[in-house]
């Protein structure tokens, strides 16, 4: 079922002329850069069409079990540039397009990045489906087609500014919409004994993406919902002259699916939230179940055949939901209904904030679901009954803890990192992993290579092919195959040159975009992720002070020049975080501007940070800034596409640093701060904060320049709380921490100053960077959580 290799540049150039005619119903003298754009999408599509349907066959003659991952997020990114890449197609494509006159990757960039997620958690999500199919594992997506995406950034005198996404204001050419997939989803009414009578219904419709693997050999469906009113229209307020009244219906429908919660690690304890997460949940049960029963038929089944991932709490309603089915719908007994829930779902927890373990108030709940706030009862009862010492609890006075929930209803509970599933064990799922020592296990993440480093590294890619073959596409631990040729001068120097031209295309890129000028040769320093607190853009910004002031201070001794670049967005109510964009700004304008610094140091905030802009980024970094408060970062996955594309990390021992540490070799690995316990001690010091200040002259100068008003001359006191929060409470240890950050800052630049040595170091972050994979990671899934297997 591999695609055809006889598919050539005149096919394509026929089959992209054939679709702008008919399907865009423009000619070529008229076309604008979106109809080509269409027009390639679609005849890419038309090449994927085909193994999707032979996938779906296989799926169904292997009667094989599958895999269904729920999700509220799937960063997916453009989906153009993947598919050629995947189906191989990319030099015939581009080819073709010059032929036809027109500027290849013009027409790619001109897709929309679909922004259906926040971060990490949703871009993981995207590789999982990637590597689902590339390992030709029969798998579903399931989440919501958001009509608008995460918002769109910019800035207004530094500030961050949101605006709203709009990628469906294009026809999105990858989707198919399913007429025939509809589902009533209801909510609200009355529970009665065994059933429920929902006051109110919307309908859920279907679309779906084809997910295509490595070399075409597999495609998966992504499958999202919009919500529909059940009535279009209601056309007896439009004849009394009630316009806006007969539209309602429909207004109230569509909010469901209308917007993306822009928060990644807080919940918004909203009412419509908690609908969109039953409304996709029960939306994909039902699909679920009728493909299942279509297959299969006997429920009692379910377990063998089907797999069921929850990302995260926000399908945790997955849970009581399918108890629901099974037996109010289905008639099976209450306790064996919930052991065949329990045997077909995993649970994957990312992240131990607090703050982001859903909870909701029962009240909310039972007014909008009371059945399934029974059900949750009865398992709440059922598992306190066996375990009558233990006081865990699902259900609290006047709050649902779907942690918990999500917990006693998997078979499997997985963190995304050796460090976080420790830390799982031994903090919010402590007792609970007491009662069940065989739930919980870690499946560290992973990141697709053809994405993150075949796709958008070309330069670095073809190095390694060449020297090892192309194997590595669809097995990156063949990278150790290339440990042998980092002692080679040819190879080496081969490397520093792709890393060089991939910062000259950015440094390029940044000017023509943004108006400011970068040499290539200044180190490229990168942090790029949401803005947090935890993550602590504002230890970076700090040092970048005191970097500025000691170069002030002594201009002419032997400096490493560098631009700082940040990226990312701040959930627009988080005001702390946002004010950090904002310092990040200002520091930028008053350090740019200084003489006497400016070939030194340079402080850049890119806008709008997107998958689109991270596969510019990596490829060209050096420095990859993974600096979170131990503890606190699940995982990442950034890291782990930096370290790919031979960036050194200067990180903390949090999630997944660890073991990249591990892999790419200690010394190729800048280590700073406390450890995750260290942290835990450091906060029970009185005054930490200020003591750490005392000892570090530079820390204090550098607090001093905020607080005075140095970046902010026309309202000195803009960031007096952020210095009051940095000598205070300071829980995420910026100020503990800032010291050795320094020290390992000043060996960064005594590395990067050894140009060889760095390229060493760098390729060596290459080569042993094959563990993180996200094929490796599912096939982790596959024998751990699902018991499913490839069915190619
Ligand atoms: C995020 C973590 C990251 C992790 C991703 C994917 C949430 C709730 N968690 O560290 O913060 O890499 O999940 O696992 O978005």
């Amino acid at each position: 079922m591999t695609v055809s290799t006889t598919f050539t540049t005149q096919d394509m150039r026929a089959a992209i002329l054939h679709h702008l005619t008919y399907t865009m119903g423009k000619d070529a003298d008229h076309a604008t850069t979106y109809d080509w754009r269409m027009a390639l999408s679609f005849a890419v599509r038309d090449r994927i069409v085909d193994g999707w349907f032979a996938s779906t066959r296989k799926s169904y003659e292997a009667g094989a079990k599958r895999v269904y991952y729920l999700s509220m997020e799937f960063l997916i990114g453009r989906l153009l540039q993947d598919g050629l890449v995947n189906l191989r197609l990319l030099d015939d494509a581009c080819e073709a397009l010059t032929a036809l006159g027109l500027d290849p990757w013009q027409v790619i960039s001109n897709e929309p990045d679909a922004a259906l997620g926040n971060g990490g958690l949703g871009r993981l999500a995207a590789c999982f489906l990637e590597s689902l199919s590339s390992l030709g594992v029969p798998a579903h997506g399931y989440g919501i087609r958001y009509e608008h995406g995460l918002f769109r950034q910019s800035f207004v005198d530094g500030r961050q500014v949101e605006l709203p996404e709009t990628w469906l204001q294009q026809h999105h050419a990858w989707e198919f919409e399913r007429p025939e997939a509809r589902y009533r989803i209801g909510f609200g009414g009355d529970a009665r004994d065994a059933g429920w009578d929902p006051a109110e219904a919307v309908i859920a419709a279907a679309y779906d993406t084809p997910i295509v693997g490595w070399q075409g050999r597999w495609a998966n469906t992504l499958r999202l919902w919009a919500a529909k009113p059940v009535e279009a229209f209601d056309l007896d307020s439009f004849n009394r002259g009630d316009f806006v009244g007969a539209a309602t219906p429909e207004a109230m429908a569509r909010t469901i699916s209308r917007v993306l919660y822009p928060d990644d690690t807080t919940e918004i304890g909203k009412e419509l939230r908690l609908k969109q997460e039953y409304f996709f949940t029960a939306a994909s049960l039902a699909d679920i179940l009728r493909r299942f029963e279509m297959e299969h038929g006997d429920l009692r089944k379910l377990p063998e055949k089907v797999a069921i991932q929850l990302n995260d709490t926000h399908p945790a309603i997955a849970g009581p939901e399918l108890v629901r089915l099974l037996h109010d719908d289905n008639g099976i007994p209450f306790d064996e209904a919930m052991d065949l829930a329990r045997s077909t779902l995993g649970y994957t927890n990312h992240t131990l904030l607090p703050e982001a373990l859903e909870r909701w108030s029962d009240h909310l709940f039972g007014r909008l679901l009371p059945r399934h706030l029974e059900i949750i009862d009865r398992i709440d009862q059922a598992h306190r009954a066996t375990y009558p010492s233990s006081s865990v609890t699902i259900r609290e006075p006047g709050v649902v803890k779907m942690g918990e929930l999500s917990f006693v209803m998997a078979h499997r509970v997985n963190g995304v990192s050796a460090l976080h599933t420790e830390l799982m064990k031994s903090t919010v799922f402590k007792e609970l992993n007491a009662l069940h020592p065989d739930r919980i296990v870690n499946e560290t993440n992973g990141v697709t290579p053809r994405r993150w480093l075949l796709s958008s590294n070309p330069r670095l890619a073809s190095l390694i092919t060449e020297r090892i073959g192309e194997d590595w596409v669809g097995d990156l631990e063949q990278l150790s195959r290339l440990e042998e040729h980092v002692g080679d001068a040819g190879f080496l120097s081969a490397y520093a040159e792709a890393k060089r031209a991939n910062k000259a295309d950015l440094a390029a890129w940044i000017e023509a975009e943004h108006g400011i000028a970068l040499d290539p040769a200044m180190m490229f320093d990168v942090q790029i992720k949401r803005l947090h607190e935890y993550k602590r853009q504002h230890l970076n910004i700090l040092e970048a002070i005191a970097l500025w002031q000691a170069i002030r201070a002594a201009p002419d001794a032997d400096w490493t020049p560098r631009v700082k670049i940040f990226a990312g967005k701040a959930a627009p109510g988080y005001h702390f975080a946002k004010d950090i964009i904002r310092l990040i700004n200002d520091v930028a304008e008053v350090v740019n501007a200084d003489p006497v610094t400016r070939d030194k140091l340079k402080i850049v905030f890119l806008p709008n940070y997107n998958v689109t802009l991270a596969e510019r980024l990596i490829p060209a970094s050096d420095l990859s800034e993974q600096i979170s408060t131990a503890g606190k970062e699940a995982s990442g996955t950034g890291n782990m596409k930096f370290a790919l594309n031979g960036a050194l990390t200067i990180g903390t021992l949090d999630g997944a640093n660890v073991e990249i540490r591990e892999r790419v070799g200690e010394e190729n690995f800048f280590l700073f701060g406390m450890t995750a316990d260290e942290v835990v001690a450091r906060r029970k010091i009185k005054d930490h904060a200020a003591k750490a200040i005392a000892v570090d002259p530079r820390l204090a100068a550098a607090l001093a320049a905020v607080r005075d008003g140095t970046f902010c001359a026309e309202e000195p006191d803009r960031y007096a709380h952020i210095v009051q929060n940095l000598s205070g409470p300071d829980y995420f240890l910026v100020s503990s921490d800032f010291t050795d950050y320094w020290r390992a800052q000043r060996e960064v630049d005594a590395a990067y100053r050894d140009a060889d040595g760095w390229t060493r170091m760098a390729a060596r972050n290459t080569v042993r960077s094959g563990w993180f994979s996200s094929d490796r990671t599912i096939r982790g899934y596959m024998a751990d959580v699902w018991g499913a297997e490839p069915v190619i």
